[in-house]
């Protein structure tokens, strides 16, 4: 008898978010396992640390007795495996190139958008807050020059190919929650239109603090 397969997921999370939505969009049934991040920190227990994740980290899956921690990593997982048309995780060498660099990227994103906003929303005051900032903002610029680039050249996303790919999705979240970190999208024009259009792609699930686009 197969299992389904378990995330170990919260909410809140951007990181669990990009898991969520893959699983969506690939039509992936799954149990999610809540952990108490906030206030429990339960992603910090002896068991959790042991059994799960030595980070200390969610996401965390489950696949019949396959263990696989770290978003990014989870996404080429899924990708590879239930995602025939290989839309989201292109076989070209160069498409696949790309998307590496920008799954490297989203840990960036994570590093420092995603610390603001648990200084700010989750109380983690003993966070370099300006630091979180302006590091977001440097990762930013780099997201949105290279949109700018993209979109000269008639593309929307990431990596050079015409739909999105899990790079497009990793590095989501945290932009368009940049805001609940104190990190305004006011000055990357070409990120906040990717950000638009993320929203607006058939099946976007949303998460609290980025709602799905209603019907256009
Ligand atoms: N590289 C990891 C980072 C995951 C991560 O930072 N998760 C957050 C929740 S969104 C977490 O568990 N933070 C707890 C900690 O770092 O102590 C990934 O992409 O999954």
């Amino acid at each position: 008898m197969t299992t389904l397969l378990r995330l170990h997921d919260y909410p809140l999370s951007g990181n669990c978010f990009k898991v969520r939505q893959l699983l969506a969009w690939l039509a992936v049934p799954y149990e999610a396992v809540p952990v108490d991040f906030y206030p429990g920190r339960a992603h910090k227990s002896p068991a959790f640390l042991a059994q799960l994740n030595p980070l200390g980290q969610i996401p965390v899956i489950e696949d019949e007795g396959f263990v696989l921690r770290d978003a990014q990593a989870i996404l080429v997982y899924l990708a590879s495996r239930h995602d025939a048309r290989r839309r989201w995780y292109p076989d070209d060498p160069k498409l696949r190139g790309q998307v590496a660099m920008w799954l490297a990227t989203a840990d960036e994103i994570t590093r420092n958008a995603s610390a603001a906003r648990l200084h700010d929303a989750l109380g983690y005051r003993h966070l370099d807050i300006e630091a979180c900032r302006a590091g977001a903002r440097a990762v930013f610029r780099v997201l949105d020059d290279h949109l700018a680039e993209q979109a000269s050249a008639g593309l929307r996303w990431l990596a050079a190919a015409a739909e999105p790919t899990i790079a497009d999705l990793a590095c989501f979240p945290y932009v368009a929650l940049a805001g609940e970190g104190g990190i305004s999208l006011d000055e990357f024009p070409a990120l906040r239109h990717w950000v638009w259009d993320f929203r607006h792609l058939p099946g976007f699930i949303g998460m609290s603090g980025i709602f799905p686009a209603g019907p256009a």
